[in-house]
């Protein structure tokens, strides 16, 4: 069994995705992140960059002690090699995920965070950096827009952990949408994703664990997320 510590957020759905498309068995541990559950110390004893997503597989293929796994890229290519599903077939099929698993957590998430953070969240608006992150989410659309030419997914024919990485950070900014006219593929493969049974299931847990999701913050919210 693995137990998921998990909030109902971009990075959150990632596993959701690999978990209900796989049919691992798993359990949610909500990890708050408004209330200031990520700087819990027993959260902090496996999961020492005190974010969500982690996982505790208390059943490694090894048999061995419960394994322990953050950041969500790293959970991800955990469960595809424990469930050799989803992760690439082969030496070069797995270069392909990872290359773009890599691209999607150090760019496409971060920079869409931070495009996300200024638009949405930050008390006063500074046009400079609101304009700067913009334009590169912008960019990096086009990047995966190019890269989905004449390709099913981003791996290629196959579902992979590179898309359930990339998927819920395409425009996951409701207050502050993105056009993604000038974005077909990127539009052509979010829907096809978008109508898989396993993401609908994955994006349901959003209200059953976060009633309040959507919501603005409160200043509570505020003080965890920002104020550390
Ligand atoms: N690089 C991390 C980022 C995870 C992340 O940013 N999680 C956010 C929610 S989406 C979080 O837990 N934030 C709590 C905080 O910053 O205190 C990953 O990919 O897992």
């Amino acid at each position: 069994m693995i137990e998921l510590y998990y909030w109902p957020t971009p990075n959150g759905h990632k596993i959701t995705l690999f978990l209900e498309e796989s049919g691992l068995p798993y359990t949610i541990k909500p990890v708050d992140i408004g209330k200031g559950d990520q700087f819990r110390p027993e959260f902090l004893a496996f999961s020492p960059n005190n974010k969500m997503p982690a996982i505790i597989d208390r059943e490694p293929n090894d048999l061995g002690e419960p394994v322990t796994v953050f950041e969500s890229g790293a959970i991800l290519r955990y469960l595809a090699d424990k469930t050799g599903r989803f992760g690439g077939e082969g030496l070069r099929g797995r270069v392909e995920v990872d290359q773009w698993l890599a691209w999607q957590i150090a760019g496409q998430g971060p920079m869409t965070g931070q495009y996300g953070h200024f638009t949405v969240y930050a008390p006063e608006r500074i046009e400079y950096a609101i304009d700067r992150y913009t334009r590169e989410v912008q960019r990096l659309l086009g990047v995966l827009d190019r890269r989905l030419q004449g390709r099913a997914f981003i791996a290629g024919d196959d579902y992979t952990i590179a898309d359930m990485a990339a998927y819920p950070w395409i425009n996951p900014y409701t207050k502050a949408p993105l056009d993604l006219e000038p974005y077909p593929e990127v539009r052509r493969w979010h829907a096809s994703i978008a109508a898989r049974p396993a993401t609908q299931r994955a994006y349901a847990l959003t209200r059953q664990v976060n009633p309040n999701a959507g919501k603005p913050l409160t200043e509570e919210e505020r003080k965890h997320l920002f104020g550390r």
